[in-house]
């Protein structure tokens, strides 16, 4: 078999990239073309995503992807979920908003006087997080001007296409996709008043959304197709997260830590919903039936507000040895809590919880952090295994979190399972076998996709102790 070779961009909330993806002779590997920074920025009305920025970053990125690898035969996007931007006549409306800006809070007390979370559930099979698409159409005035909205992949596919589409796996962030049905629940946004009108056609991971518009052609330098993969991030990590068996569960870290299991049928209990485990539809119709921790955003925040404080940068791996090294108990606070979700002073607000347990010293409050975040991963572990039925007996820890070996004992020490950590590229990793895959270039099964992640990217194992 030959080397074939695609493009995956993949757009985190902290950092978006440009990748080349080669698979064929055994092999499956990336190359980083471009990397750039991203993150909220504070509007008059909100906080919102430089959106322009992040497309011209796409733009010039696959340019150089091409210009470095011209066997390159299809171009695949995923991005964080939920965010989206609206249209009219195939102008964008206004820049989007981000995710963690309040004004969805009264989207979700009109939503839920309409639809009680309890019905949405069963509806949605969604956890409660208060920026959940549907909360946030709500509360947006210019849906009524628009004739279409677009999470944010399928909008930069737009862009680069002209055709209008909505993935289905992060369509299933919206709310507005029913859990079974994998469809738009029309009558919902009805009751919602969400007009359907705004609510594109769905495909599958795999389809072709179109091709290049003539003008991109010119610039990027080829004719290339954009393909529908996991679009939205975690499915695609989830694609690529080596699972040997059903009792290995996941943790795709991030700015988030996706913790959870796979499942073929959903497990819409009361237990699930009490314990806010989501079903977001994954490839091949699985479901990620898993729950959202605060991952790393508590991190990059405090590291943020330290370099704010100081005038000057934070160099990571260097902190996180100074904590490991840190002897003794240091205290654990809830990693979730709301008050550690929007931008801000993140050390002040730990301290608020920690009250007079704070650490002193960074050393020790950045340790602090990594034993929270890794107490909150093995709650939900242990909570999947309950809910789902299984027995676990591994965690794939795969995203930026897996360089993170602190946070990877951590997590092996407070379940007392082992933590197999990588790959870290995870997510690209995904889009490029679902891309490869619709090019008759890797196998058909997601179990196969796995095995040649296995294959190609071997594990760290961190035992318990
Ligand atoms: C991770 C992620 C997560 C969503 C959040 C908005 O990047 O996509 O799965 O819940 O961002």
């Amino acid at each position: 078999m030959s080397v074939r070779a695609v493009a995956a961009v993949d757009l985190g909330a902290t950092s978006g990239r440009v990748m080349i993806g080669r698979i064929g002779d055994g092999k499956l590997d990336l190359e980083l073309v471009s990397r750039f920074p991203n993150g909220p920025v504070e509007r008059a009305d909100g906080l919102h995503w430089d959106f322009g920025a992040l497309y011209e970053h796409v733009v010039a990125g696959l340019t150089e992807a091409v210009r470095r690898e011209p066997r390159i035969e299809s171009i695949g996007m995923d991005s964080w979920a939920v965010d989206y931007g609206v249209l009219k006549d195939g102008e964008l409306l206004a820049e989007p908003f981000h995710y963690r800006d309040e004004r969805s809070a009264r989207g979700v007390d009109e939503v839920h006087a309409i639809a009680p979370f309890s019905e949405l559930y069963q509806r949605n099979g969604l956890q409660f997080l208060p920026f959940n698409t549907l909360y946030q159409y709500r509360v947006d005035e210019r849906l009524a001007e628009a004739d279409t909205a677009l999470l944010i992949p399928d909008l930069i596919a737009f862009l680069l296409t002209g055709v209008a589409v909505a993935e289905r796996t992060n369509a299933s962030t919206t709310g507005l996709l029913g859990v079974e049905s994998g469809d738009w629940d029309d009558e919902l946004a009805d009751r919602l008043s969400i007009p359907s009108r705004i609510l594109p056609p769905l495909v599958d991971p795999g389809t072709t959304i179109g091709r290049l518009r003539p003008e991109l052609v010119a610039t990027i330098g080829k004719e290339l197709p954009v393909l529908a993969v996991g679009s939205h991030d975690t499915a695609s990590a989830v694609v690529a997260a080596p699972l040997s068996s059903p009792r290995s569960a996941y943790i795709s870290c991030g700015t988030w830590g996706l913790v959870g299991v796979e499942l073929a049928q959903p497990v819409l209990t009361d237990a699930a919903r009490t314990a806010n485990f989501t079903h977001e539809l994954g490839v091949d119709g699985r479901y990620r039936f898993l729950h959202n921790v605060t991952g790393l955003w508590l991190l990059s925040e405090t590291v943020r507000a330290w370099e704010a404080e100081d005038g000057a940068r934070i160099d990571l791996p260097e902190l996180l040895a100074a904590a490991s090294e840190v002897t003794g108990e240091v205290p654990v606070f809830d990693a979730n809590d709301s008050s550690l979700s929007a931008p801000g002073d993140m050390p002040g607000r730990i301290a608020a919880l920690l009250g007079d347990r704070a650490p002193s010293s960074r050393p020790a409050f950045a340790r602090s952090i990594v034993e929270s975040i890794a107490a909150a991963f093995a709650d939900a572990v242990q909570t999947a295994a309950d809910l789902s039925g299984r027995e676990l007996d591994s965690i794939h820890l795969v995203g930026g979190g897996s360089l993170n070996r602190l946070l990877c004992q951590a997590t092996a020490d407070r379940t007392g399972l082992p933590v197999l950590a990588g790959p870290v590229e995870a997510t690209a990793l995904g889009n490029v076998l679902v891309q490869a895959r619709a090019l008759g270039a890797a196998p058909a099964t997601l179990e196969e996709l796995r095995a040649v992640v296995a294959a190609t990217h071997a594990p760290t194992r961190f035992d318990p102790r």
